[in-house]
């Protein structure tokens, strides 16, 4: 057998003879853009549009400098060091076709666990001109109900007193500025790329929040200087598993060891309101605009709130993957009754946009046979994820009489799943969620209490009281415990 190739600069010559790889000169990239959180959604999403950029035109200012803050990130940075930033990028097609790509946007990527004034230092440095962010719905330090910037944070405490520590993004994002700001140097634009609704807005009501406590000039000169623009984005990205690194041996002799696999579907809609520039985004297929927000609530309330119903129930029932929930008609039909009877009467009206027909290729990309999305990736932090995705649609629908009984009977299933963590068959299902504790701790007073886990003010906020809601939930909940073959409810 011959040997692999390794994904490095050194061998790209050799790789390109296979499949696509940088043609722009890596070398001469600049680090514009300081992205937060290089996960496999920011690669397969703001990377590969800046790829895509860089390969249509000389955007060399724009490179993308990688940090991460956690020790968690040491994996994917030792990795992503060691192939000087590339990976690729696998492409699924529905009808089983798949494009690999090598990607060549990421240049450098830094940690700054044990030492944060590297990553200071790369976000104060002259070139910067963005700092973008992939933290997931979590990182933003809100509690979901109310949305008021939690101060309890351990870290948030610590970089309070010391400024010259800072643990979480607001720690980093204001010494920076800080600095920035000492050397005569213009702010950067926060871009935020979570799946928040008016992601920019929270930004920056966070980071005010954090910095007013901390220095009230700074603060103030933050919001002058800082743009905060709001963005949709959208690409489905599943897990890496090993059989994608075995494909890419196999087919190509080639040794990535962390690419990332994707759907061929890519959106980008954002507001154009940047502080120190921008990319060109534009000529490669993002979408600028004056308000994003009736994208981002259509986005979010529909594909990611279709997301978790499949998830949590498919959870349940068993289905390992999203496509087998839309294997399954029973499923399909479900997703359907939700998204038309719950969700899309609670949307706001978009100038051009079908929402029906968002809904049917909705559909076709859950369906997707190739990208075997796990239900585990969508039923992770559902703590962070459901009070936006989905609580937001049954107070929607509870204010103006509207129906709620698709999304409780998700609530009341989370609600078995959170205490059991096993399926209908009893087989255990793996849960991934910062406030596990608590949901468990919750969902086990069910039998006492049948409204225990709706009472977590902090993701419910007073639904409990709402008696329409809580006596169709204590039904739901019931059942489940007395039978927890989901299907059954959802005919
Ligand atoms: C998913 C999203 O995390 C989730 O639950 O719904 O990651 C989704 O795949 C992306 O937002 C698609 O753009």
């Amino acid at each position: 057998m011959t040997k692999e190739t390794m994904l490095n600069s050194k061998n790209l010559a050799e790789i390109s003879r296979q499949l696509p790889t940088p043609s722009y000169q890596r070398d001469t990239l600049k680090s514009g853009i300081v992205h937060v959180g290089v996960g496999g959604f920011h690669r397969a999403h703001q990377a590969y549009y800046n790829h895509l950029l860089q390969e249509k035109e000389n955007a060399s200012e724009w490179g993308i400098c990688g940090i991460g803050l956690r020790k968690g990130d040491q994996k994917i940075h030792d990795v992503l060091q060691q192939q000087d930033g590339m990976y690729t990028l696998i492409i699924k097609h529905p009808d089983g076709k798949i494009d690999s790509e090598v990607i060549g946007a990421i240049i450098d990527f830094k940690l700054g666990f044990d030492t944060p004034n590297v990553l200071i230092d790369q976000m104060a440095q002259p070139d910067t001109k963005i700092v973008s962010l992939t933290i997931t719905e979590g990182g933003y330090n809100f509690n979901p109900a109310t949305g008021e910037f939690d101060f309890e944070n351990k870290d948030v405490q610590h970089e309070l007193a010391n400024p010259e520590e800072p643990k979480t993004i607001y720690g980093f994002l204001t010494a920076a500025i800080r600095k920035r700001k000492e050397n005569g140097l213009p702010a950067f634009t926060v871009m935020s790329c979570d799946n928040i609704q008016h992601n920019g807005d929270v930004a920056k009501e966070m980071l005010l929040t954090f910095a007013n406590k901390q220095d009230e000039e700074l603060a103030s000169y933050i919001e002058k200087e800082v743009s905060f623009p709001n963005s949709m984005v959208d690409r489905i990205t599943p897990v890496t598993t090993q059989a994608d690194i075995d494909y890419l041996k196999q087919t190509y002799n080639l040794k990535d060891e962390w690419p990332v696999t994707c759907e061929p579907f890519i959106q980008w809609v954002i507001e154009d309101n940047f502080s120190n520039g921008r990319p060109a985004f534009e000529k490669v297929g993002v979408q600028f605009v004056p308000d994003v927000k009736p994208y981002e609530k259509m986005k979010l309330r529909l594909l990611n709130a279709g997301h978790s119903v499949l998830g949590i129930l498919g959870a349940l029932h068993g289905h390992p993957t999203i496509n087998a929930c839309m294997e399954d008609d029973l499923f399909v039909t479900y997703l359907r009754a939700f998204m038309d009877k719950e969700a899309t009467p609670v949307l706001d009206k978009l100038e051009g946009i079908d929402l029906t027909t968002y809904k049917d290729s909705l559909q076709e990309r859950f369906a997707n046979p190739n990208i075997k999305d796990s239900v585990s990736r969508i039923c992770s932090e559902s703590s962070a994820k459901l009070p936006k995705f989905l609580i937001a649609t049954i107070q929607d629908n509870l204010a103006k009489g509207g129906s709620i009984k698709y999304a409780t009977l998700v609530i009341a299933a989370w609600c078995y799943y959170s205490d059991k963590g096993v399926n209908k068959d009893g087989e255990s299902i793996e849960i991934i969620d910062a406030m596990q504790d608590q949901l468990h701790q919750a969902a086990s007073k069910t039998n006492e209490d049948p409204l225990a886990f709706i009472k977590q003010e902090s993701l419910f906020g007073n639904l409990a009281e709402n008696t329409t809601f809580s006596s169709l939930y204590s039904e739901m909940v019931q059942k489940i415990y007395a039978d927890p073959d989901i299907k059954k409810l959802m005919k």
